[in-house]
This record gives structure tokens, sequence and C-alpha cells, in this order.
């Protein structure tokens, strides 16, 4: 008993102690949220990981999901419906396309639109499909992946943006699209050289075709692989030739959260064609690339393209970081 409360009057000590002085000549209420607002000093919603991990989740539950399969009709669908669900207006926009090996397939892309009336628009955007074969494996070369960093990953953080957006009620627009076979490209090999216009063939659709007349939007993100643990987002090439802008307003944003170790100050010259290309190129909205690159080896994740590109590969706190700093920069737009 004596030791209790011997324990318990130096805890409380030591508390005491910790206390320094100008916490002390705070207000209560502002001494609570101190230590956040230290290092969060931008207005935002919470992001909360675990229900993006979710929504990972229900996508690779459904399997592979690649043009004409079934896993993909039915993902559609279940995307379309969430984002209804989170007040966007919706659609899902079809279109045909010829993939490299002379596979007719239909394109959906999943558009929906938030405070669909306002002029000032931002446009966030990821991939859906995942790749119909493991070019990368050693084994299992032709069956298709689970996608769940390469594709999953960042349509699971921007559901759960836009469920935050819907119960903070943003004072702009917001648009998400999830884009369709942006990973049906050609495989690389020795003897070819991968054809760059077989990939994003959903990106490349839309970007002739908008869903709305005259649609434009102040700038695009693109989330490509946000779910690896270790990230690592540089300044890629695309973006920077594009839109430099914007990649240094995100890169800021995320540095005043606190996380200018994984948002790296350093040009990468080009990590490869993604969904960004055709947006910038041909609708001319300046648009950037948030996409975990290894400088050291030159590559992405391990698990890219292989049968490892499973929900084992997912970490939540990774989805958290780029979510929170995805809020960040809308509420900074106001
Ligand atoms: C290429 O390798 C051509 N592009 C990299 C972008 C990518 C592929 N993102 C997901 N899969
Ligand atoms: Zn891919």
């Amino acid at each position: 008993m004596k030791n209790n409360i011997l324990f318990f009057i130096s805890i409380g000590f030591l508390l005491a102690c910790g206390n320094d002085k100008q916490d002390a000549e705070k207000p209560k209420q502002q001494q609570t949220s101190l230590t956040k607002t230290t290092f969060i000093a931008l207005e935002k919603p919470e992001f909360d990981e675990d229900s993006a991990y979710l929504y990972v989740k229900q996508q690779v539950d459904f399997g592979p999901r690649f043009p004409n399969n079934d896993a993909h009709a039915v993902c559609a669908i279940f995307l379309k419906e969430k984002l209804s669900s989170l007040g966007f207006e919706t659609q899902i926009q079809e279109g045909k396309a010829t993939t490299f090996n002379n596979k007719n397939i239909t394109i959906k892309n999943i558009i929906g639109s938030y405070n669909p009336e306002l002029q000032k628009r931002i446009l966030l955007f990821a991939h859906w499909d995942s790749r119909p074969f493991a070019d990368h494996d050693e084994k299992d070369k032709t069956k298709p992946i689970l996608g769940a960093n390469d594709g999953a990953s960042g349509v699971g953080v921007l559901l759960e943006v836009a469920r935050q957006l819907n119960l903070s009620q943003p004072k702009i627009g917001v648009d998400i699209i999830f884009f369709d076979a942006e990973d049906y490209g050609q495989p690389s090999s020795l003897m070819v050289q991968s054809n760059s216009d077989s990939w994003c063939l959903g990106s490349r659709y839309w970007a002739k075709n908008p869903h709305k007349e005259n649609y434009s939007a102040d700038f695009g993100i693109l989330l490509d692989m946000v779910g690896n643990s270790n990230p690592q987002f540089t300044k890629e090439g695309i973006s920077m030739k594009y839109a430099p802008q914007i990649v240094n307003k995100v890169w800021d944003v995320a540095a005043r959260l606190g996380y200018q170790h994984i948002f790296v100050n350093k040009e990468t010259f080009f990590v490869g064609i993604d969904d960004h290309q055709p947006i910038n190129e041909i609708m001319g909205i300046p648009s950037i690339d948030i996409i975990h690159y290894e400088e050291a080896t030159g590559n992405f994740h391990s698990s890219w393209h292989t049968h490892d590109d499973n929900m084992d590969v997912i970490d939540k706190s990774t989805l958290k970081i780029v979510g929170e700093t995805i809020l960040a920069v809308i509420y900074q737009e106001k």
C-alpha cells in the first residue's frame, strides 16, 4: 500500500514537472490539443486508416479485377455505389478499347463529383483495375494478380477521403475518378520495348471524352501504390514537367504534417507512364503522381506486378499518411 502511494506521488510529480511553464499558462482547452496543433498546424478532418484499409480489402476480396472479367463487373458497381452513398454524384463511363494483345475490352471509369455545381474544383484519381498477369513474378506469370497495392490502395485512400469530405462539407468541388485499364500495358522483355500507348487506356479515354463538356479542374492528384510500408514518394518526372507548382504545394503540406522523410525532396526523372500523363497532355489539367518509388533499386515495391501484391503488403500507417496529406491539401484550398 505504502509503495503504491509512493508510486502515485512520484508519477504525479513527474507529470507536474513535464508540464512546462508555457503550458500551465495556457487555457485548459488549448492545452489538451497542444501536441497536435504543434505538429499539425493545418485545418483538416481526421483520416481513419482502419476505414481506408477496409476499403482496400473489400476490393481485393473480389479477386483480380481486370476488364471483361466477372470480379471487374461486380467491383465497378461496388465502387459506384460506395461513392454515391458518400454524397457524390456518380456515373460509370463505359468505352471500348483494344489491348496490346488485340483483346476488345469495355473500359469502366467510375466518376464521382462532390459539390458538382461549384466552379472551383480539384481532381483526385487512381486506377482501380488490377494487372491481368504477373510478368514480374518468377512463377505463374500468366495468372492475374490481386493488386492490393497496385490499384486498390489508391482507391481505398480516396474512398476514405470521400467519406471525410462528406462528413465535413468542403467549400470547393472535388471530383474523384477511378480509372480503368491502367495496368493492361504490354509487358517489357529483353526483345520488346514496352509499348507506352498500351497503358492507361481508361484515363486516355476519359481525357478524350470527358464526362462533362468543358470539364476543368484547378489541378489533379493521382495516387498509385500508396499502401506499402516504408513509403518513399519522390518528385516524379512527368509531374515535375507539367505541374511542379502542384508537386511543391503537396510536398510542402506533407512536410508541415511531419512527413518530409516520406515525401522526399528529390526528383526522379522518369518512373513510367501513368494516368496523370493523358490528364496533363490531353486535358491540360496540371496533375501530379504520388507513387512509391525506390531510388536505391530504381524500382517500385518488390511486390510490383507479382502475386505478392496482396493484403500482406498493405500498411495502414501509409494509407493514413497519404490520406491526411490529401485532406490537408483540399482544406488549404478552402
Ligand atoms: C509503367 O511501368 C509503364 N508504368 C508505371 C506505372 C504503373 C504501373 N502503375 C501501376 N502499374
Ligand atoms: Zn501496375
